[in-house]
């Protein structure tokens, strides 16, 4: 891995903003995430990897601290800050020309979960693949979809959540849709879910990461 990617995935880990961020302490006057992604990207490395090397790694590495008790949520809120900082100079690369809209996808992260990192990584990919995305957001119950759904009829949705906690909060969202339109393809994804819990809720399809959804969606409409 180049000495740039792991530098960003550095600043991700220890929630190095920019240069000007005063935190880490030990970190300060350094460049952060924001300067060294635009840095990578000038330099011809590749969007994909700087994204799943650097920024992603970064995250993981900071979600096992926090399982291991080594870091708290405040050192996790600002690892966020510099993931979504560096994502700015990302997203460009991710979102394609004019093409015509291959269709709709609602997404959101469920109710009670503020984890958006990841939908919004979603909501990116599909947007590049060609998709029109609509983005409820965060903590966003059935009612909230169903209104956006009935808004916009036909549209896929995607479900994120992060937390065991507010996952079975899909389960009676997949309903309210059902009972409204019984043929919405719904997807969904985060870390504690995957395809057992989605056969089981009565969604479409989980996928690990956002290419997966994408390529679905694709082949449905194709
Ligand atoms: C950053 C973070 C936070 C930030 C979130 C900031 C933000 N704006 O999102 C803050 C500090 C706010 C936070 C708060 C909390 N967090 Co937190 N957080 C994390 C952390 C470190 C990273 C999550 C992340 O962004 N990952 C990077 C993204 C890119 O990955 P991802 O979200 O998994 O998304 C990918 C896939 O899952 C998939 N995907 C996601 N959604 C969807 C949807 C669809 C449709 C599809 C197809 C795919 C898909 O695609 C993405 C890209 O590949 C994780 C640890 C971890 N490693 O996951 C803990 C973690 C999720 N948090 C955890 C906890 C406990 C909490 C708190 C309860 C802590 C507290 N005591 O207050 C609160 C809850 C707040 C709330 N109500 O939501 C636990 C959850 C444990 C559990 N199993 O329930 C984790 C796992 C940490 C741990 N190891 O214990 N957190």
């Amino acid at each position: 891995m180049s000495e740039l990617i792991e530098q960003i995935a550095h600043c991700i880990e220890f929630g190095k903003i920019n240069t000007a961020s005063p935190y880490p302490p030990d970190m300060r006057g350094q460049e952060g995430a924001d300067e060294l992604t635009k840095k990578a990207l000038e330099q011809g490395e590749e969007p994909g990897k700087i994204l799943n090397e650097g920024m992603v790694a970064g995250m993981e590495r900071v979600g096992k601290k926090f399982s291991e008790n080594k870091v708290f949520v405040p050192q996790m809120l600002m690892s966020a800050k510099a993931m979504s900082t560096a994502m700015q100079h990302i997203k460009p690369y991710f979102l394609s020309g004019s093409v015509k809209r291959k269709g709709t996808i609602i997404i959101g992260t469920v109710a009670g979960d503020l984890h958006d990192i990841g939908k919004n990584l979603v909501g990116m990919m599909f947007e590049g693949a060609g998709w029109e995305v609509i983005d409820l957001g965060v903590d966003v119950n059935a009612e909230k979809f169903v209104a956006a759904l009935k808004e916009k009829p036909g549209s896929s949705v995607g479900l994120s959540a992060l937390l065991t906690t507010t996952m079975v909060h899909m389960e009676n969202i997949v309903q309210e849709i059902r009972k409204m339109d019984h043929d919405t393809r719904i997807l969904i994804g985060g870390a504690p879910v995957n395809m057992e819990f989605c056969k089981k809720i009565g969604a479409d399809y989980y996928s690990p990461d956002p290419q997966g959804a994408v390529s679905y969606l694709n082949q449905q409409v194709a």
